[in-house]
């Protein structure tokens, strides 16, 4: 058996192309049904990028998918509207609500957004909002939000078939070639791995023709960026932005063996369930099923396999451990200072849990989170507040490690000292 299976595996490595094995099938399976039964279990907005995921999976739920459908409508239109009324930019959201509808087939001009008493379309909005992200450029050398949302935008527009104007695209190719895409102290490469989508896309369109070889020229360089970012594990930058990578070296129609190692991490990392989290989810699970969000711009939505169907799960019993472990937590806030708690905790618990924990313990401890996509974000602590519209953020490590999850996800397994420090970026 094992003998077929290395037979199988070489052959598929050696004729160089991917194989849809069934040993392959079986991880995005189970992240799939994973992906759809999030839905159950709605917490905060209906999440488009889930949406986007599903859409393009080989394997369907299309009532789900179509009532999910429906509260992106409902919900995630009604936040963006307040968004856009408070004059919040909201590029991303904006940006992955118009690949869900795409993926979806679903006639974009029938959603509209009112501000100032004017009403126009969603890809209207989006295309404004880049205008103005792209001033901001202009005068400030950075984005409203961030060069990661900013790629969603381009992105969006283009698998639309909208034009993207040539100064905005311009900015994403010099912000390749200046090295501008950062996360914390480190290179961004879920960044490097969206604006790669973003700029095959537009290089697909053949629109961008007054600078060709500066496009060419930035494509190459974030596929260089994206292989060279590969770990001994395969990994491309880390397990959470591998999928965006894969993704992107496949939208630049790069050759299996260049990223057969990292469908294999991807793989190792879903069996030992790393990636549970429903936005990790839908950034991995297209790339195992070796698509890239370029692929909405051809949806047909035509015979789809309906066919995804959730078994029921026996109730899960949480058993708390016995062990328990003991946390430092140490907050650095902006002025420098430094004040250290201490708490125990059972072991596997979560870092919000410990930071719980510590609330009720200390008097002078106190934290809030903010919702994202992600799960809760660590927005102020001690009273004070790390904002984005300062760039600043409360960055975390593990013994001077970064964490590479937040704080609902990271699972405190032995004693260690956390620390929470008011940075900018
Ligand atoms: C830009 C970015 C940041 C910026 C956001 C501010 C800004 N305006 O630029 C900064 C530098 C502050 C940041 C911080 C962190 N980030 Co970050 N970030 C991203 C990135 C590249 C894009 C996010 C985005 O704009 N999405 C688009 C919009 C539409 O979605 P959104 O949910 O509304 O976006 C907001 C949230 O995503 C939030 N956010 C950003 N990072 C994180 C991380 C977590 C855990 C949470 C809950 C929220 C969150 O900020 C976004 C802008 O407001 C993603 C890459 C990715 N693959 O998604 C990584 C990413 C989400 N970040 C990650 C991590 C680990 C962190 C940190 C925990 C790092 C650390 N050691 O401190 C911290 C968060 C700590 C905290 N206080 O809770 C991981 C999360 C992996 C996981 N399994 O949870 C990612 C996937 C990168 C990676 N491959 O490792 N991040």
């Amino acid at each position: 058996m094992l003998s077929l299976i290395l037979i199988t595996g070489l052959l598929a490595f050696t004729s160089g192309k991917p194989c849809d094995t069934e040993a392959n099938r079986e991880p995005y399976l189970s992240l799939n049904k994973n992906l759809l039964r999030s839905l159950e279990t709605p917490e905060g907005l209906p999440n488009p990028s889930v949406h986007l995921a599903l859409r393009l999976s080989n394997y369907h739920n299309l009532a789900k998918e179509s009532e999910h459908l429906n509260r992106l409508n409902n919900y995630l239109h009604n936040n963006l509207q307040s968004s856009l009324s408070n004059c919040q930019p909201v590029v991303g959201l904006m940006a992955l609500y118009s690949l869900a509808l795409k993926s979806s087939c679903y006639d974009q001009n029938t959603i509209t957004f009112t501000v100032s008493e004017k009403s126009e379309t969603l890809l209207t909005h989006l295309k404004k909002q880049m205008e103005q992200e792209k001033e901001h450029i202009v005068f400030t050398h950075r984005p409203l939000t961030n060069y990661y949302q900013y790629s969603l935008g381009v992105l969006a527009l283009c698998v639309n078939g909208i034009r993207v104007n040539n100064h905005v695209s311009n900015k994403l190719i010099k912000a390749v070639e200046n090295e501008d895409f950062k996360h914390g102290d480190s290179e961004s490469i879920d960044t490097y791995a969206m604006a790669g989508m973003a700029l095959q896309c537009v290089k697909n369109a053949g629109s961008h023709v007054q600078n060709a070889a500066e496009l060419n020229t930035a494509l190459s360089k974030i596929k260089q960026k994206i292989l060279a970012s590969r770990r001994t594990d395969g990994h491309l930058g880390n397990e959470f932005s591998t999928g965006l990578a894969v993704q992107a070296l496949l939208a630049m129609g790069s050759p299996f063996a260049e990223y057969a190692t990292s469908m294999e991490a991807m793989r190792i990392s879903a069996r030992n369930n790393i990636y549970h989290n429903p936005m990790a989810i839908s950034q991995i699970l297209p790339a195992l099923q070796l698509k890239s969000y370029l692929a909405v711009e051809s949806m047909g939505c035509l015979n789809e396999s309906d066919t995804l169907v959730l078994e029921p799960i026996d109730p899960v019993v949480v058993v708390t451990s016995q062990t328990k472990v003991t946390v430092i937590v140490e907050v650095v806030t902006s002025s420098g200072a430094a004040a250290v708690y201490s708490v125990d905790v059972p072991k596997d618990s979560s870092l919000l849990d410990a930071l719980e924990l510590l609330k009720t313990t200390y008097v002078g401890f106190t934290f809030e989170t903010e919702p994202s996509l992600w799960g809760p974000f660590l927005s102020v602590v001690n009273g004070e507040q790390a904002r984005q519209s300062d760039r600043r953020y409360w960055h975390l490590s593990s013994d001077g490690t970064p964490l590479s999850q937040g704080v609902s996800d990271f699972k405190i397994e032995a004693a260690q000292k956390i620390t929470i420090k008011n940075t900018s970026y």
